[in-house]
């Protein structure tokens, strides 16, 4: 796995604000539009108009790291299972290769997508719409590892461990999970998208857990134990956390009105829009919807302000927690400037707001997405 090259990104970030359609095509060369976001660790968003696969390439996926990884080496690598288990585990890759296998196609996303958005500003990463893709991972179920610790009914809390270790004084990166959420569907995944993981995205073993925000999907795994208690610690406590009730713009609470933040958000984007169209022909546009609920329902497009909305076509390939593709063909009524907006339905019947909630976080965006386009007569 090539290690990122910062000056690449660097160099080109400045011309990529968008590319060109023959880039497009050529896998190889779109991953030179990967926008780095800052220059430590390394924090990389995709282009809005590169997520247009519904398996996205790894080669684009957005990465976020807190900080420097150390890649443990795969050879030595152990995973321990520990705590309310009446069996210990210490398990190599090869021992987790030779368990059930288990498969989920689902969206990745990181909390603070589109934080740049919100108004007041927030600070954090400044991620737009680019910290999310969707991918195939391939693993073990946390629960047939569990089941093989023979795991305690006293365990409500599993608590996760990358090998990843913060500088100085910084609070190391730790999290816990509902036992009911990893015990329903999380997996320990050592493939993503038919190949080893790469170094980057958690290698050799990360977790995932389908509906959630990223900070839940521990890279570089080398601990889980099962406990009574939610783990304790900054990334805890304080941080990853979004407030019970909601309040005004820039109203900040204090963590114990916050809760961590867990479920995503019903969100859609527009990722494939023409720039000039012409009255009275249809052109298609098209983009991606996702929810912290396990499908989507409708996407819709309104060209005149939210007023009136059509229902955009749902791509077949689905399965719970991946994105579904969307696209429509759209048939401008007039010359002029249009904007063109998008909006979700999923299927608990939660529609994607004009306006996001402002957190002071700045996590779970998901306000409406729009282009514009010239009509031409
Ligand atoms: N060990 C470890 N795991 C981690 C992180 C980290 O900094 N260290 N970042 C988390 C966050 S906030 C996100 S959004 C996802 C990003 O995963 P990716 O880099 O594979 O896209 O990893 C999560 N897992
Ligand atoms: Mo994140």
């Amino acid at each position: 796995m090539p290690v990122v090259d910062r000056r690449r990104f660097l160099a080109l970030s400045a011309a990529a604000s968008f590319a060109p359609a023959a880039l497009l095509a050529d896998p190889k060369a779109r991953e030179q539009y990967m926008l780095q976001m800052n220059g430590y660790a390394v924090n990389a968003e995709t282009p809005l108009e590169l997520l247009t696969d519904y398996i996205t390439p790894v080669g684009l996926f957005f990465v976020r790291s807190h900080w420097n990884p150390r890649t443990p080496d795969p050879k030595q690598w152990r995973l321990t299972v520990d705590g309310d288990v009446e069996e210990s585990l210490n398990l190599s890759l090869d021992d987790l290769r030779k368990m059930r296998v288990t498969e989920v196609t689902c969206v990745l996303q990181c909390a603070g997508n589109g934080r740049a958005l919100y108004t007041p500003s927030v600070p954090g990463v400044q991620w737009s719409y680019g910290a999310v893709g969707n991918a195939q991972w391939k693993g073990v179920a946390v629960r047939d590892l569990l089941e093989r610790a023979k795991v305690k009914s006293t365990a409500q809390h599993l608590h996760t461990f990358g090998s990843d270790d913060p500088p100085g004084n910084v609070p190391p990166f730790h999290r816990s999970i509902e036992m009911e959420k990893v015990m329903s569907d999380a997996i320990l995944a050592y493939e993503m998208n038919g190949k080893p993981l790469a170094a980057m995205h958690g290698a050799p073993l990360r977790l995932v857990v389908p509906g959630w925000c990223g900070d839940h999907w521990m890279k570089w795994l080398v601990r889980l134990s099962a406990q009574p208690q939610p783990q304790k610690g900054f990334y805890m406590d304080t941080g990853y956390r979004y407030p019970l009730k909601p309040g005004e713009p820039g109203v900040t609470f204090k963590p114990e009105e916050m809760k961590p933040v867990t479920e995503l958000a019903v969100k859609s984007n527009i990722t494939t829009a023409p720039k000039h169209a012409k009255a009275g022909a249809a052109s298609t546009i098209s983009g991606f919807a996702f929810s912290g609920s396990p499908d989507i329902a409708k996407v819709e497009i309104s060209d005149d302000d939210g007023a009136t909305w059509r229902s955009a076509d749902l791509d077949a390939r689905h399965s719970p927690w991946a994105w579904r593709r969307w696209s429509h063909r759209w048939t401008p009524r007039s010359a002029g400037k249009a904007r063109l907006f998008v909006r979700a339905t999923d299927d608990r019947g939660q529609t994607q707001p004009r306006e996001s909630v402002w957190n002071q976080s700045g996590y779970l965006y998901n306000g409406w997405h729009s282009v514009d386009v010239e009509v031409r007569a």
